[in-house]
């Protein structure tokens, strides 16, 4: 209860994950805040699927000389002392679920976004046509300038395409694309901080 008490205060900053099913939107938060909170379902092949959204925080540390950091919520709470010096501003990360049923949860969960992080799961083409909807639908709600980053996840999977490809694929004029592995920890912190640096605050 604790990040869903502080999570509506005002200095935080809002960050939606998005992105189709299955593309690795929850393991991203979970691996970004292990005190995460998710809405999910169990499947009957025993996997979940996220029905509503997860919920995560974390901070983004700018130490006086000008290294950047993100650090889970309760690490950060647990350390406060070490950051004393630093420009500590608070992240909430709000994922959305992908289904296109969850349109209406979608738009509730992407109001007051200041920037969007945008999975796809580079190793199943048939994602890609899901993920232009999800996209359009992005910016009919939010409009053009939300900042958005894509994130060509699940890289350590042999027959991913790469950020190159899946840019190409997309083809959504002038968006970045990163490479990650989500399960493996790799380029969430980096995209979510290059995402970060271009919000207008
Ligand atoms: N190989 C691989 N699997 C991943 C990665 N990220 C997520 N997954 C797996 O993909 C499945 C869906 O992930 P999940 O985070 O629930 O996707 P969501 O529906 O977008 O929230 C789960 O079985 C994850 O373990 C990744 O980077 N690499
Ligand atoms: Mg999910």
């Amino acid at each position: 209860m604790i990040i869903i008490s502080s999570i509506f205060t005002s200095k935080l900053i809002k960050i939606v994950i998005g992105g189709p099913y299955h593309s690795g939107k929850t393991t991203t938060i979970h691996k970004l805040d292990p005190r995460a909170r998710s809405a999910d379902k169990l499947q009957p092949d025993g996997q979940t699927t996220t029905v509503g959204f997860d919920l995560g925080k974390v901070v983004w540390v700018t130490s006086s000389d000008g290294q950047e950091e993100i650090i889970a919520y309760g690490d950060y709470e647990n350390n406060k002392e070490k950051y004393e010096n630093a420009n500590v501003r608070e992240i909430g990360l709000f994922g959305a679920a992908g289904q296109m049923r969850f349109s209406a949860v979608r738009k509730a969960t992407l109001r007051g976004a200041k920037g969007i992080l945008f999975v796809i799961d580079s190793s199943i083409s048939g994602h890609i046509g899901h993920a232009v909807a999800l996209y359009e639908e992005i910016r009919l709600i939010l409009g053009d300038d939300v900042p958005l980053i894509v994130l060509a996840n699940k890289q350590d999977i042999a027959d991913a395409k790469s950020p190159e490809e899946i840019s190409e694929l997309l083809n959504m004029n002038g968006v970045q694309v990163l490479p990650s592995s989500s399960i493996n920890e790799e380029g969430i912190r980096e995209a979510l901080l290059e995402l970060l640096n271009s919000l207008e605050l």
